[in-house]
C-alpha cells in the first residue's frame, strides 16, 4: 500500500474516533442541561475580544465558563479570565484545531451541570476546525470586517459546519469600506438561510442582541430535550 492511502485511512479513523467522543460529550452536555457554544474563525477575527465581552455580560446573570484553544501561550485564557468566569486554556502544540478528546480532557475535573453556558474558542483557522465535532450545541463562525467579504466563498466548509455567522469589528466597517450586502450575499451563497449577527466587541454594539439570541436558543434546546 502506498503512503497516501495509509494516511487517508489514519485520518478517517481519527475522525471516526472524534465523532464517538463528540457524541458522548453531546450526551453529557444534554444530561447536564448546559448549552455549549463554540467559536471558529481565522486568526485575529476577534473571537477572544467578543467572548470576553459576552462572558463579562453573562457572568452577572448566569453561570458561564470557557475553554480556549491555541497552539501556544495562555494569553487568551488570561484575557477571558478578566470576566471572572472560570476559564481553561488548551494548548494544542502543533495541532491546528481542537478535537473532542481535548474538550473531554479539559472538562475531566469540571462539573458542567453547574453551568448554564459553556463557550469553546477554537484555534484560529478557517480550515481544520470544520472537520471536528466538539459536541457543541451551537457553532458560531466569526468573520471580521477587516478580512474581506470573500472569505465565505473561499472557505465554504467552515461556513457549512457552523450554525450562525457573526460579523465582528463593526466599529471598523466604514474605515475599511466593508461591503456588508456583498458579505451577506457571499454567506448566503454558501449557506442559504444562515442567520447573521453583527457585533463590535469594542463598542458593545450588537452584544445584547447576541445574548438574547443564545438565551432563546438555549431555551429552545431545553424544551426539545427533556431529560
Ligand atoms: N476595533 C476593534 N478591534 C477589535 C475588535 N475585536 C477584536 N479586535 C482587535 O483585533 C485583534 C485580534 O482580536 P482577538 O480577540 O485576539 O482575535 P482572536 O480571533 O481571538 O485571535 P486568535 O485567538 O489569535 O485567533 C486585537 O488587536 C483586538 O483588540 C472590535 O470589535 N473592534
Ligand atoms: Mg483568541
Amino acid at each position: 500500500m502506498s503512503a497516501a492511502p495509509r494516511l487517508l485511512e489514519v485520518r478517517k479513523n481519527v475522525l471516526k474516533q472524534n465523532d464517538v467522543i463528540a457524541h458522548a460529550l453531546r450526551e453529557r452536555f444534554r444530561a447536564s442541561r448546559v448549552f455549549v457554544v463554540s467559536l471558529v474563525s481565522s486568526p485575529g477575527s476577534g473571537k477572544t475580544a467578543f467572548l470576553e465581552k459576552a462572558l463579562t455580560l453573562l457572568h452577572a446573570r448566569c453561570r458561564v465558563a470557557a475553554l480556549v484553544g491555541d497552539l501556544a501561550t495562555e494569553n487568551d485564557a488570561a484575557r477571558l479570565a478578566r470576566s471572572l468566569a472560570p476559564v481553561k486554556q488548551i494548548t494544542t502544540g502543533t495541532v491546528c484545531h481542537l478535537e473532542a478528546a481535548m474538550i473531554q480532557n479539559a472538562l475531566a475535573d469540571w462539573d458542567v451541570s453547574q453551568l448554564d453556558f459553556l463557550f469553546i474558542e477554537n484555534v484560529g483557522n478557517l480550515v481544520c476546525p470544520s472537520s471536528y465535532d466538539l459536541g457543541e450545541s451551537l457553532r458560531l463562525v466569526l468573520i471580521s470586517v477587516t478580512e474581506g467579504e470573500d472569505k465565505p466563498l473561499k472557505y465554504p466548509t467552515i461556513f457549512n459546519s457552523a450554525d450562525v455567522a457573526v460579523i465582528t469589528k463593526m466599529d471598523l466597517a466604514s474605515a475599511v469600506e466593508f461591503d456588508e450586502p456583498i458579505a451577506r450575499k457571499n454567506i448566503q451563497a454558501v449557506r442559504p438561510g444562515m442567520e447573521i449577527l453583527k457585533v463590535s466587541a469594542k463598542t458593545g454594539d450588537g452584544m445584547n442582541e447576541f445574548l438574547e439570541f443564545i438565551e432563546t436558543q438555549r431555551s429552545r434546546s431545553r424544551a426539545t430535550s427533556a431529560v
